[in-house]
């Protein structure tokens, strides 16, 4: 193995995304799948439910239990404590009592020596349901006033009065389409009985504490008797925020009333038709502009379709509010948001967290505009741009904003003028084969909109040889924290990154952890980690001090593992310090918090300061549509984006990559499609679409806007996980306009995703 040399020292940082690339290139890192089996190990499957809502006349599975192999099979009645899941709302059963919501309800958990004993027993199995009326769009369930939670309302200036006073109004509706997470390990845990009456959870999850809440809720026992242990993840995107917790109490239910080692893992259907999705929204705009294209008013009313419980919805629904306005000043804006109960999986949080489709909906409303009134959607976009000293709807004032300097720097580089120039050309040249662009300006607020998750905790140990072990309560799941907490580490101490080990999130050493989501993982933890080990160094440098007699008022202090006192290099080094610093009996061990200053919120008046800060960036992306076949190719991607001082180019611009296609996804391929009786026809790979390498632009071109500006990033390297998802919303317009410039009197709506069945189906209709 090569990992050590590859890690090894500092000119690598360039290239540096984290200690498990060599194992992850090899196959070798361990996923809850891979742990390797103990004596006895149960293997648990569930039996859903195949309609999407009804009563339960019986179950039979008196027969299932019986098969040879079958150790037991698990009711609502056999849970030892609450038979309750729900995060924000106690809404959700783990296993159905009565009644099932959503087809692929969890009802029965069956327990059983091997998978195909399981298998079999789940064929087994007898259910009658008596069936229930069907609802899976949102506006049908708001008219039945079927809500998972209070409407909310943001509000900033007066939208009525302000309409009075615009040269332009148009209203117009948009709808857009959930989306599968397809992280590559499905959800799953492992886990085992320990001694007190406790168990140790091996768990896929972003959430480890969200897991040992809802554990010990289940198990009905102490938190402090649930140890939750998380490697890492094979991608979460938001699907196992919390939805990792279900499965997780599956597997420990099992063990602690059979007392035996127990997995639970899904397979792809599975986790295809069980686990919710990104919320689909149907929404409403009213927008006002001045004869100069300034957006006087909006007014935006959006139908979530949460599903069959609160789950994360709730705060997804706050997150679009949020962002109802993009990176635009409007100041009289009226925006609600009604979270619909419908009878699917309930859905949950997936990468922008209902951000994205609140500026789906701003940018539709902006498309709109410009195309009544024959000008580019550009002009209007780059007219309205935040500024310092614009006030959000909610009250946050915009301060270090670079949504301008992010725009003129892209338009340095490419000039609009001249892309449309090209592309009007080659439109007017070629019939069957048309261009479109657009340009994505993203703003995205970075802190948990719930105030209290914006803490961490990280345990600092330096052992007695010198080597470091870094624990914090953020999760690794390809988004590279673990390289990022090596590199504050290593930065605060002023060692070497082989020095240093992260260790795995577990609950019994960092307790109380927010989950590992929007965005400010690296953030939270890094700022925890600094905090350790700033307490650690300041032990350690008196010491140094008195042991090498330097004066109280020199410098000292460590690069690459050499002692510099007063910026010279001395013969001392880091290793033969810390073994004397031992010897004498210093604490070298410590633990750090962090809770993000300044940010409040008031939901009362839906007025504060939510976010620590916000990113920005503009994309222009450039397609060529097929008009004969409806198909359509990416040509270019190009983005701005506003990183501040990124600590590790390399682990970002994967974000920015990722992120994007990701979006493009879910913009422009990937339909998830129920039938009108809540089944998910869309349940496996062949009927559902993501994108793979012939998708992907053919170019993408993403720079850094460098800044250095006075942020509570880490390091002042902004936080990168979400906000590059929303420029793949420029794929739709880019792909919209050309269908236009095919055929102007198309009736195509705005309803996302834009298929290449709804390209072809745009390109030759009529309004
Ligand atoms: N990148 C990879 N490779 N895998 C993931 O699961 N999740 C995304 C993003 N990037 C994800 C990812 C989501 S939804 C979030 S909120 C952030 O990473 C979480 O990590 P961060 O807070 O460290 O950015
Ligand atoms: N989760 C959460 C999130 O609980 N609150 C948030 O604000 C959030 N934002 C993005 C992703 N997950
Ligand atoms: Mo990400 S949706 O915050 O997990």
């Amino acid at each position: 193995m090569s990992t050590k040399k590859t890690i090894s020292d500092s000119k690598d940082i360039k290239s540096f995304t984290g200690p498990d690339f060599y194992n992850h290139v090899a196959g070798k890192s361990i996923y809850v799948d891979d742990i390797p089996a103990m004596e006895g190990m149960l293997f648990v499957k569930v039996f859903d439910s195949v309609i999407a809502h009804g009563k339960i006349l019986s179950l039979d599975y008196t027969a299932a239990e019986q098969l040879e192999g079958v150790v037991k099979i698990f009711s609502a009645k056999d849970i030892t404590g609450e038979n309750q899941i729900g995060g924000i709302i106690p809404d959700e059963p783990l296993l159905a009592d009565g009644e099932v919501h959503f087809c692929g309800q969890p009802v029965l958990l069956i327990a059983a020596e091997t998978e195909d004993a399981a298998e079999e027993a789940y064929h087994k199995i007898k259910v009658e349901y008596d069936p229930l009326p069907v609802i899976t769009n949102p506006r049908e369930a708001f008219a039945k006033g079927k809500l998972l939670t209070s409407s909310r309302k943001f509000q900033l200036g007066d939208t009525t009065a302000a309409f009075k006073n615009c040269t332009y109004v148009f209203e117009g509706t948009t709808e857009v389409n959930g989306q599968e997470h397809l992280y590559l390990e499905t959800q799953g845990a492992y886990a085992y009985p320990t001694e007190h009456n406790s168990v140790r959870v091996y768990s896929s999850t972003q959430g480890p504490t969200q897991v040992q809440k809802t554990v010990a809720r289940v198990l009905g026992i102490g938190m402090n008797q649930v140890e939750v242990d998380v490697a890492r993840l094979g991608g979460g995107f938001g699907g196992k925020e919390d939805q990792a917790s279900a499965y997780a109490a599956m597997a420990a239910l099992v063990a602690y009333v059979l007392k035996k080692p127990a997995k639970c893992i899904l397979n792809r259907m599975e986790d295809m038709r069980m686990t919710g999705k990104r919320n689909p929204y149907s929404s409403d705009f009213k927008i006002g502009l001045d004869k100069e294209l300034k957006i006087l008013a909006y007014e935006v009313t959006h139908y979530q379709n949460g599903g069959a419980a609160a789950d994360l919805s709730p705060a997804i629904l706050e997150r679009t509010l949020f962002h109802s306005t993009n990176s635009y000043n409007i100041p009289n804006v009226l925006a609600t948001a009604h979270s619909c109960k419908t009878n699917l999986p309930p859905n949950t949080a997936f990468r922008g967290f209902g951000g994205p489709q609140g500026m789906y909906v701003m940018e539709c409303a902006i498309d709109y505009v410009a195309k009544q009134l024959g000008v580019t959607a550009d002009i209007i976009q780059r007219k309205n741009l935040l500024k310092d000293g614009d006030e959000f709807s909610y009250g946050q004032i915009v301060s270090a904003c670079e949504a301008e300097s992010c725009w003129d720097k892209l338009e340095k580089e490419v000039s609009i003028e001249k892309i449309k120039e090209e592309i009007n050309a080659f439109n007017k040249e070629n019939k069957l084969i048309k261009k479109g662009y657009s340009l994505m300006p993203i703003c995205f607020g970075i802190s948990f909109t719930n105030t209290m998750l914006n803490q961490a905790r990280a345990l600092v140990h330096v052992y007695l040889d010198g080597s470091i072990g870094v624990s914090t309560g953020g999760v690794e799941m390809g988004q590279g924290l673990n390289a990022k907490m090596m590199q504050v580490a290593a930065k605060e101490f002023g060692v070497s990154l082989i020095r240093i080990k992260v260790e795995s999130t577990n609950t019994s050493r960092v307790v109380n952890t927010s989950p590992s989501a929007a965005s400010s993982t690296a953030d939270l933890n890094g700022k925890a980690v600094q905090d350790a080990c700033k307490q650690i160094q300041e032990r350690l440098v008196p010491f140094i001090k008195q042991e090498l007699s330097i004066g109280i008022n020199d410098t000292i202090y460590f690069v690459q593992d050499i002692l510099y006192v007063n910026g010279i290099a001395t013969t001392h080094n880091w290793k033969q310090l810390i073994a004397i610093a031992y010897v004498k009996r210093i604490n070298l061990s410590a633990k750090g918090h962090y809770a993000t200053p300044v940010i409040n919120f008031d939901k009362t008046t839906e007025k504060g300061h939510p976010f620590a800060y916000h990113v920005y960036g503009t994309a222009l992306t450039k397609v060529t549509v097929d008009c004969l076949r409806g198909t359509y190719e990416l040509d270019t991607v190009k983005i701005v984006h506003d990183a501040g001082a990124s600590m590790n180019p390399a682990v970002d611009i994967g974000q920015c990559e990722g992120g994007l296609v990701q979006g493009i996804g879910w913009m422009t391929m990937e339909e998830v499609v129920y039938n009108e009786n809540g089944k998910l026809l869309s349940n496996a790979l062949s009927t559902y679409k993501i994108p793979d390498i012939y998708s992907v632009p053919n170019e993408i071109d993403i720079e850094f806007l460098k800044t250095e500006k006075d942020n509570l990033a880490i390091l002042k390297s902004k936080a990168v996980g979400e906000p590059p998802l929303m420029y793949g919303i420029g794929a739709y317009f880019a792909i919209r306009n050309a269908v236009l410039a095919f055929n102007p009197n198309t009736n195509i709506t705005y309803h996302a995703p834009i298929t290449p069945e709804k390209v072809l189906m745009g390109l030759y209709s009529k309004k």
